[in-house]
């Protein structure tokens, strides 16, 4: 196997023994900054200003977010918002912060709705692999979790939010567990803490290399036995309002019948993930299908000002080998517990623990200056020397505290074991967002937002394991103010939508798109509104799921 990569191969073989007990190479301050400014996609001047909205020519997006900001709505300009649906609390989004505010709210009283664009759970937080945080260790303290994180997010943390997060980590932590979440332990019972990029001690809790879909798995189990009315297949495509700036509900697009639900809401929470699927200039991404920025979208045009979205995640081990795994995550976990990173000659250049977006840097600097491996397909990458790990911890360590990965590479015939993978920064997580206070609550009443959808909490650069807790901490904290300060429901209209549009009209040259996405662009799934049918007696043994127009998904054993 990768026989086109073999004299590469043979200096990464040849220098691992001489190369396991040296010290990585260190950058100083400047050296870092220099690796960002001059690598760094965030810093390349891809981004501009918009011409619409509580944005407008202040602060930059990256194109391609930035086109969609001024795209216009996928509601036909006729459509009126009759109330097919009344509830109390909207949430949208089913992933982990969507699941967790439901789950919160359970015992509330309140008539709760999710509804989801995909399957209940199908989201960025199953993605999520290598662990979540929290100041459990003998030397630690949330003081030093809020110190790592705001050096890592390079000061920019909004530092209430920040102190928030770091002093409800355990008791998410005990919170989750008691939801029967099986976080890995030592011997004596205690958790096992691994380091992490710009952790200064050992504090990510892990569930082997698939911990977001163990904390995917027990909310999901749970929510489904609350009274939580689950609208799976319904995306959510504009929000509705008072005429006065409140948040009264939304506009849904029901897949499987391709026709238009408008909900009325006492509240709404936006927990809609981020916007990986955006594949920012051409990178590939580790982002599930539905992360296509739709709540920053429908936020957006409403009013709530949107803060650090021009700042990206490119996490640095995106699997760039073989084709069919481009873009998927290959644990920070992995370099945490010792795998180096060498370019084409087998030389480390950087110490693989820097904060995530320096590290991406450094890889794209090697490649840059021709000292990257090139695939046969014209892909690019430097190499993770897993079988280091092996070397140092033990045989068989991958296959033990890495299954997900091993599973994955063994299907191509790689063996992470025995070979080193090839790796390439790759669109990982969206830092900034819709601007929250404390309780979540967005500059619009009636609107909350939890989870990836939101921005300031991680600065500009997230460190690794806080986000499955952010999506905890935040959606709990969200659900918390709706039942304190639910409003009383008020009228549903689009005012807030047809303001926007007339906004609209003022923008050089006009777009042509609509937002939100919902789908990434190559997909197939896109946005269609059936036709009306002609007037007939509608049917009375059919029910809508029977009714399906999309397209399921090619059957794995070909029929037999
Ligand atoms: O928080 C993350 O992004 C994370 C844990 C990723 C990973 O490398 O596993």
């Amino acid at each position: 196997m990768m026989d086109w990569a073999r004299d590469s191969l043979e200096k990464v073989t040849a220098t691992r023994e001489g190369r396991a007990k040296r010290p990585p190479p260190k950058l100083t301050d400047e050296q870092a900054q220099a690796l960002l400014n001059e690598f760094h996609p965030d810093y390349l001047g891809r981004e501009r200003t918009v011409g619409v909205g509580p944005n407008a020519g202040k602060q930059k997006f990256p194109l391609e977010l930035a086109e969609l900001l001024e795209s216009d709505s996928v509601l036909p300009q006729n459509f009126e918002p009759a109330i097919d649906l009344t509830t109390d609390v909207l949430i949208l989004g089913g992933g982990g912060a969507g699941v967790s505010v439901a789950l919160t709210l359970a015992e509330s009283g309140l008539a709760v709705h999710l509804a989801t664009k995909l399957r209940l759970g199908d989201a960025n937080t199953v993605m999520a692999e290598g662990g979540i945080q929290a100041a459990l260790g003998e030397n630690d303290s949330t003081r030093r979790h809020f110190a790592d994180s705001c050096v890592g997010g390079h000061g920019n943390n909004d530092p209430q939010l920040l102190r928030i997060l770091c002093e409800q980590a355990p008791e998410s932590i005990r919170w989750l567990s008691n939801l029967g979440c099986l976080f890995d332990q030592n011997e004596d019972g205690t958790f096992r803490l691994r380091k992490g990029g710009g952790t200064s001690v050992p504090r990510v809790l892990a569930c082997r290399d698939y911990t977001g879909l163990e904390i995917m798995r027990v909310l999901k189990d749970a929510v489904l036995l609350t009274s939580t009315k689950i609208l799976e297949n319904h995306s959510a495509v504009e929000l509705l309002d008072n005429g006065e700036g409140q948040i009264t509900g939304a506009v849904l697009w029901d897949r499987s019948t391709e026709k238009l639900v408008s909900v009325s809401a006492r509240a709404v929470i936006m927990a809609t993930g981020g916007s990986g699927q955006l594949r920012l200039q051409g990178f590939p991404t580790s982002n599930h299908l539905g992360a296509t920025g739709d709540g920053l979208i429908l936020a957006y045009r409403q009013g709530c000002c949107l803060i650090h979205t021009d700042s990206y995640q490119y996490h640095p081990s995106g699997s760039s080998y073989p084709e069919a795994l481009a873009g998927q995550l290959v644990t920070e976990s992995i370099r945490a517990i010792g795998a180096q990173v060498l370019n084409v000659h087998g030389e480390r250049f950087i110490d693989e623990l820097v904060y995530r977006d320096v590290l991406a840097g450094a890889i794209i600097r090697e490649v840059a200056q021709n000292r990257g491996v090139q695939t046969p397909t014209g892909r690019s990458g430097v190499w993770l020397d897993t079988p280091l790990i092996e070397m140092n911890h033990g045989k068989g360590t991958l296959r033990r505290q890495f299954p997900g990965l091993i599973h994955r590479f063994e299907r191509y015939g790689i063996d992470p074991a025995i070979q080193p993978l090839l790796i390439y920064p790759t669109l990982h997580y969206q830092n900034g967002g819709i601007r929250i206070d404390p309780s979540c609550k967005t500059e619009l009443r009636g609107l909350w937002a939890a989870g990836e959808v939101t921005g300031g909490l991680h600065g500009t650069n997230r460190l690794m394991g806080n986000s499955l807790l952010d999506i905890t901490v935040f959606g709990r904290r969200a659900a918390q103010s709706v039942m304190q300060e639910i409003p009383e429901r008020r009228s549903a209209t689009l005012a807030g939508l047809n303001k926007f549009r007339a906004g609209l009209k003022n923008i050089q040259p006009s777009s042509t798109r609509t937002a939100p996405l919902l789908f990434p662009i190559a997909s197939k799934m896109k946005f269609h509104l059936a036709e009306e049918p002609p007037d007939e007696p509608a049917s009375t043994t059919e029910t809508s799921s029977e009714k399906k127009s999309f397209r399921e998904p090619p059957d794995p054993f070909g029929g037999m």
